[in-house]
């Protein structure tokens, strides 16, 4: 069996700058990752293709990120039973609430988990791809664990150097 992957998918090449955030963390994670543009409107043909491919060579889920009228992530999610995280890209003149609710309102029996829009969402949809393969790989469990507490000193010693600046 070939070594777990996440397959990230993008609608155009205009979305890179949203969509580093979640390769970002998957390369923080060491977790291997394989990044697409495939476009479920503009290259309908290759995106199946892809995605039956990265199925059967061991992709243990799929992050989809589009904008506009986002159907990446629920045609994905159409071809394959892996998990799929969708990510409403914030293009277009509606600032991504056409792609949150294309991308969020599935029909039932083909779920896509959608996270928040833009960045956060790319963000959160790469710690939620590791949480994922985490369930079957306690190294991986253990560097989640490590990051969340890391998180959190960061946070603890930015409120100390606030407090200590406003003298409290
Ligand atoms: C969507 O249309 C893409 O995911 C992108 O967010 C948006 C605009 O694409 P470009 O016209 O910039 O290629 O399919």
């Amino acid at each position: 069996m070939s070594q777990p992957f996440v397959a990230i998918l993008m609608g155009s090449d205009s979305d890179l700058p949203k969509v580093e955030a979640a390769i970002d963390v998957l390369k923080k994670l060491n977790v291997h990752c394989e990044v697409r543009v495939h476009s479920a409107h503009r290259t309908p043909d290759a995106t199946h293709s892809y995605v039956k491919d990265a199925d059967a060579r061991g992709c243990a889920a799929f992050i989809c990120c589009a904008g506009m009228a986002a159907h990446l992530a629920g045609v994905v999610a159409s071809l394959t039973i892996k998990p799929v995280i969708g990510v409403p890209i914030d293009a277009g003149p509606l600032d991504g609430m056409d792609a949150l609710l294309s991308t969020a309102q599935m029909p039932g029996g083909i779920p896509v988990a959608t996270v928040a829009i833009g960045k956060a969402g790319a963000k959160n949809a790469g710690y939620l791809a590791c949480q994922i393969i985490a369930l079957g790989d306690a190294d991986l469990a253990d560097r989640l664990k490590a990051d969340r507490r890391a998180n959190a000193e960061n946070v603890l010693a930015r409120n100390a150097a606030l407090q200590e600046k406003l003298g409290a």
